[in-house]
């Protein structure tokens, strides 16, 4: 049985009183559908099929580099971050996995599985830290972890990601992502080929200790905490490594670690192409990596994505099964309303998606159209996804508000009382 953080009556009170009107736009938007031949329960049927992990840092209050401002009823440990996950899969039921992170998270790999299976959550992929030094750790990553001239540090940081596996193969999670924070911040300061040298031969230990039905996901981005440059920069490099390395071994794409205006619909598409697309990190971002909730600043980017995936999807491309991720962190809002949001809007763009006319689509392409062909996106962007949204998660026990639901359910006051307030504590912005 599975443990409920919030009361079954309350979501289905909450329910009771949104389901005329959400059965009305249900039948609205059915209807609308079909007039394009479009099968609304298939297309929910498929949403609510679609799943993303959360991160375990998600549920804590991030901050930025200048400061970090506490919230009422934050996580004290992993055991209080899987608490607040599972609200958050009570009520999306989108997200029944989580993203672990080590050293953060670490506990009893018995206790942490025995937790999840009472909130029924499963773990998604492993993350190792080896850009900031732990208490106990014999060297320092401040100049570096895969990439350290030093093989004594290089070594440490192979053997941390090696004991991320082993934890992970007790929790049944099938993958870890590495990102590293190695890169330079002066001209000079590092000979990039040699540094790329010694990752790639630090990734291929890793590599060698991976359970044949897992996957290495490496995790680019252009800058930070290395400013002028970082060893796994972009998509380029990303690829090289997954190439290294071997089959096992693909790219991680988080939607914040471009250059702004970077066209990542098209890495993606490219990714997926050559067989590499690993999975996403969600977020948003206006600059850099801002990691702002999914959707929250460009939505229509989000839902171009989403076009490659289903396209991939719609094309029967082997082997396609991408990892979906949030990797976003707060300050001003409440950490599960963000996550319920986001997930909300990733499902979102994943439905939009499965709205295109891709026979359509094809048509206008191969007639040189470029007008009706952006014109056949913006048709299914246009159209307003919420009933089926929220028919999947009702289908599923989940609430047809989520975010009216648990502001109703009074959870967060719930557990400012149980738990006292920390002072400072680490962010996480990866
Ligand atoms: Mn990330």
């Amino acid at each position: 049985m599975t443990e409920m953080r919030i009361a079954a009556e309350i979501v289905a009170a909450e329910n009771d009183k949104r389901e005329a009107a959400h059965r009305s736009d249900y039948q609205a938007l059915g209807e609308k559908l079909a007039r394009s031949s479009i099968d609304i329960d298939k297309v929910t049927a498929k949403v609510a099929d679609f799943f993303v992990a959360v991160p375990s840092w998600g549920v804590g209050t991030g901050g930025t580099r200048f400061a970090r401002f506490p919230g009422l009823g934050e996580p004290r440990h992993i055991f209080d971050k899987l608490d607040d996950c599972g609200v958050i899969q009570q009520l999306t039921r989108a997200t029944p996995t989580v993203s672990l992170h080590i050293p953060w998270d670490k506990a009893d790999p018995k206790e942490l599985k025995a937790k999840a299976d009472a909130l029924g959550l499963g773990f998604d992929a492993m993350n190792s830290n080896t850009f900031s030094d732990g208490s106990d750790q014999a060297h320092s990553y401040k100049f570096g972890s895969l990439s350290h001239v030093d093989a004594g540090t290089r070594r440490q940081a192979v053997e941390h990601n090696l004991e991320c596996i082993e934890i992970g193969r007790t929790l049944g999670s099938k993958a870890l992502t590495v990102w590293i924070g190695d890169g330079s911040n002066f001209p000079g300061q590092s000979n990039f080929t040699r540094q790329f040298e010694r990752y790639l031969d630090a990734m291929r230990d890793i590599y060698k200790a991976l359970p044949d039905d897992w996957r290495l996901l490496s995790e680019h981005k252009m800058y930070e905490p290395a400013f002028y440059s970082t060893v796994v920069q972009d998509w380029g490099t990303n690829y090289l490594i997954a190439q290294t390395l071997g089959e096992k071994a693909h790219c991680l794409v988080d939607l914040g670690h471009h250059a702004p205006n970077t066209n990542i619909e098209m890495i993606v598409a490219r990714l997926i192409q050559f067989g590499k697309l690993g999975g996403f990190h969600f977020n948003d971002s206006k600059y850099g990596d801002d990691d702002l909730d999914a959707g929250s600043v460009e939505p229509y980017r989000l839902f171009l994505v989403f076009n490659e995936l289903v396209d991939a999807e719609h094309r029967g491309v082997k082997g396609f099964h991408p990892a979906h991720m949030i990797d976003q962190s707060h300050n001003v809002t409440d950490p599960i309303e963000s996550l319920i949001s986001s997930a909300n809007e990733i499902r979102r763009a994943y439905a939009q998606a499965l709205l295109v006319d891709r026979a359509a689509l094809e048509g206008y392409q191969e007639g040189n159209d470029a007008l009706m062909a952006t014109e056949t996106l913006k048709r299914a962007y246009r159209t307003d996804v919420e009933p089926i949204l929220a028919e999947a998660r009702r289908l599923a026990g989940g609430a047809i508000d989520p975010v009216a639901t648990y502001r109703a359910s009074g959870y967060r006051a719930r557990v400012a009382a149980e738990r006292p307030a920390v002072k400072g504590g680490s962010g996480g912005i990866v």
